[in-house]
């Protein structure tokens, strides 16, 4: 059997909200929790992925941090006002009815970063979502939320590790979006 290759790690990068606003997010994980069934994540666990980067070793991330440094979007309002289910994956979402094009420049920003830093890029299409519950049997009845306006002023890069109880995640670093205005 080879060894797991220690040197890589499982990173991934996404806008990370401050804990008032995961909060938020996780009320409608736990409003749907005995109809939808399924796993909620934790309140501390809700983030929304950029970019999923898979096994990175010290040199890509190096790398992936320099092109990281460079990125000059604008932070934006991201507004949280739909609630859905995807069925082949089982998965318990919150989204917007309006992905911002800064939104979506940050993550085609971050995906190219993929192909600089020699990994293997990303085929499937970037769509905007929070995953609120896992292996969740049946969407919810409801389809619109009261909006949640959440102000994204920086992404972060972020490790993921699998443990037995669920994945445990690690904000490495932050980088701050240009202020609107400036
Ligand atoms: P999900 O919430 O839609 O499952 C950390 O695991 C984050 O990266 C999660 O938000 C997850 O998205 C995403 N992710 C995990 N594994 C992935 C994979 N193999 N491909 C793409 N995204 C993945």
């Amino acid at each position: 059997m080879s060894e797991p290759d220690t040197t890589r790690q499982r990173l991934f990068f996404a806008l990370w909200p401050e804990a008032a606003v995961q909060q938020r997010i996780a009320y409608w994980a736990e409003q749907c929790a005995k109809s939808c069934g399924g796993k909620r994540v934790p309140d501390e666990n809700m983030h929304l992925t950029l970019v999923f980067l898979g096994g990175v070793t010290p040199e890509q991330r190096g790398c992936l941090e320099a092109v990281a440094d460079e990125v000059t979007v604008t932070s934006f309002d991201l507004t949280l006002d739909r609630i859905g289910y995807w069925s082949r994956s089982r998965t318990l979402w919150l989204s917007t009815s309006n992905t911002s094009p800064e939104l979506l420049e940050l993550a085609m920003a971050l995906r190219a970063a993929m192909s600089l830093c020699g990994l293997k890029v990303e085929e499937r299409p970037f769509r905007t979502h929070l995953t609120l519950r896992r292996r969740a049997h049946r969407g919810p009845r409801f389809r619109e939320i009261n909006p949640i306006v959440w102000h994204a002023t920086d992404f972060a890069l972020v490790a993921s590790e699998t443990h037995p109880e669920g994945a445990r995640y690690q904000v490495l670093r932050r980088w701050r979006l240009v202020a609107s205005g400036e």
